[in-house]
């Protein structure tokens, strides 16, 4: 659904946009397209905040978004895990159209070409200053790495002004924050080496030296010793730039903060990616052991006080009204995701996924369906939307916000739902792909899991075994897998009745659909 401007400033004026609506006199268009914030935190399930039902841990920044703006019930990142949902948000383009796009080692080459739009290089064209402060995860450079010159192409050449990020999760190494090309506080005389194929340097690992961790490991995460923790991955070097988990949270929303501050004057796009709730749960110690829901909960209270932090520098800057405020996650939950953590046992009164089954890697609701909230003061009214949207649809939304366009065969799978981000509409897409290990196709009620249907062109190593664990409300039988499983999402929503056999017509309608949009 494209607008044409006139129909969008005829939108932005029934929404309110441009009236100074505290002052009760309108003006029918804004002097300046709004600033974006778009926070996106990592593995926050639905059920893992206030106002999408958590009771036992208590998160007042986040469901004051929601208070404030408009929640959504049926949104939608793109894949089950990070770098597939990221590149989608970035590029308007489902992952799954390319080969290797599943989550990458920390020294993995950039998966976005600079060529290639984004919503970040779009809003920058359109007069934006556009910053990255957090977790990038979507590769670096073009070949082999070398952390100790400018690391290039990344964040700052495909659309970014300014970028302060770590390369890949805070389980992986190098364990080192970048400011646009080069390695934050890393001494020459101690330069970083990196490798994901075997050790390199002497320093302990999780495998040999399982006695100096502070946090053991479950599964994988044998690698070098950083801080305490062990990580995927080997490095040697850069001492001196190594961060403390404990003090990341703190560090991004400083630098996230101080970009609001220093950009007020102009229209900012901010992409503010929080490493929270992502292993290692290394919460800060005036997060830690606050909650009978156990660590998650505190790295959760941590995560909701960054986003108190954006939420007080836009209001003591008068910016609220100026600025739309996206919360969201990149991928559904997990509890056990490689470190003993003791997360698994505080589930039973925490449904992380909420009313969802799965999370975190399964195809299940639990895997993409996600908190969304956006908040536009005195423009977005307060409420909840069940319309099915996407956020690969931010660039083609965004865009249209912003009074520009996506480029031509740019973007193709980001369609324009703004009247349903600003509440305007209740209606949103019609259908969409989601990716775990295979494709599901959701369209109105419906969704279809064609457990065939694999991302990429070539196949796909199977990955790791995915337990389906039981993060929501949904009964804890485990429902037998099929090829091609059929469930009616409002009748089922646990998808725990597979109804392909009974229903071969709209199976054989939504397997067309579904071929139909992999072969645009
Ligand atoms: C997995 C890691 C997991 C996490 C995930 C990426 C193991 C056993 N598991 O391979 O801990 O890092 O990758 O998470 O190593 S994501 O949110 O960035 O997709
Ligand atoms: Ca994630």
């Amino acid at each position: 659904m494209r607008m044409d401007r006139r129909q969008l400033l005829q939108l932005l004026a029934l929404s309110g946009a441009g009236a100074a609506t505290a002052r009760g006199f309108s003006a029918p268009v804004r002097k300046r397209p709004p600033n974006i914030v778009v926070i996106l935190s990592d593995d926050v399930g639905y059920g893992d905040v206030g106002c999408y039902g958590a009771n036992d841990v208590k998160t007042p920044h986040i469901d004051e978004l929601a208070k404030d703006g408009l929640r959504f019930t049926n949104a939608h990142c793109d894949a089950a895990t990070c770098t597939p949902s990221r590149y989608a948000l970035l590029t308007g383009s489902y992952a799954w159209r390319r080969d290797g796009i599943q989550v990458l080692p920390g020294d993995a080459k950039l998966l976005i070409h600079p060529d290639q739009p984004t919503i970040a290089s779009i809003l920058k064209k359109a007069g934006y200053r556009t910053g990255l402060v957090g977790k990038w995860h979507i590769g670096l450079g073009s070949g082999t790495i070398d952390w100790n010159t400018a690391i290039e192409p990344g964040p700052c050449e495909v659309g970014f002004d300014e970028a302060f990020f770590f390369a890949a999760t805070a389980d992986r190494v190098p364990t080192v924050y970048i400011h646009d090309h080069n390695v934050v506080g890393l001494d020459p005389t101690d330069p970083i080496k990196v490798s994901y194929r075997a050790k390199i340097g002497n320093e302990p690992t999780g495998k040999e030296n399982p006695d100096l961790l502070k946090m053991k490991l479950s599964e994988g995460h044998d690698g070098t010793i950083v801080d305490g923790v062990s990580r995927i991955g080997f490095m040697t070097g850069g001492k001196s730039a190594r961060w403390t988990d404990e003090n990341m949270a703190a560090t991004f929303t400083d630098k996230a903060v101080q970009f609001i501050e220093t950009n007020r004057d102009q229209p900012f796009f901010l992409y503010f990616t929080p490493s929270d709730i992502h292993v290692p749960r290394m919460p800060n110690e005036q997060f830690a052991n606050q909650n009978t829901c156990g660590i998650r909960c505190d790295v959760l209270n941590e995560l909701d006080w960054s986003v108190g932090r954006i939420i007080d520098k836009l209001k003591s800057l008068h910016l609220e009204e100026d600025t739309i405020v996206i919360f969201s996650s990149d991928n559904g939950p997990v509890v056990n995701d490689g470190y003993d953590d003791g997360a698994d046992h505080h589930t039973d009164s925490h449904p992380p996924a909420g009313p969802w089954r799965g999370g975190k890697y399964t195809i299940t609701e639990g895997g993409t369906r996600i908190p969304f909230i956006v908040r536009w003061k005195g423009n977005v009214k307060p409420g909840v939307s069940d319309a099915l949207i996407s956020q690969l649809d931010l660039t083609a939304s965004l865009s249209e916000l912003a009074g520009t366009r996506v480029p031509q065969s740019a973007a193709g799978d980001s369609q324009n739902v703004l009247p349903a981000l600003l509440g305007r509409s209740k209606i949103g897409r019609q259908s969409l792909v989601e990716e775990a290990q295979c494709l599901a196709l959701i369209e109105g009620d419906w969704k279809l899991i064609d457990r065939a249907q694999r991302p990429g062109t070539t196949p796909q190593p199977k990955g790791r075994y995915i337990p389906d664990t039981i993060l929501g409300d949904a009964p804890r039988e485990t429902p037998p897998q099929s090829a091609i499983e059929l469930y009616n999402l409002k009748a089922d929503p646990h998808e725990m009745h597979n109804v392909a056999d009974q229903h071969p017509e709209i199976v054989t309608r939504m397997k067309r659909k579904l071929a139909d949009i992999r072969s645009r």
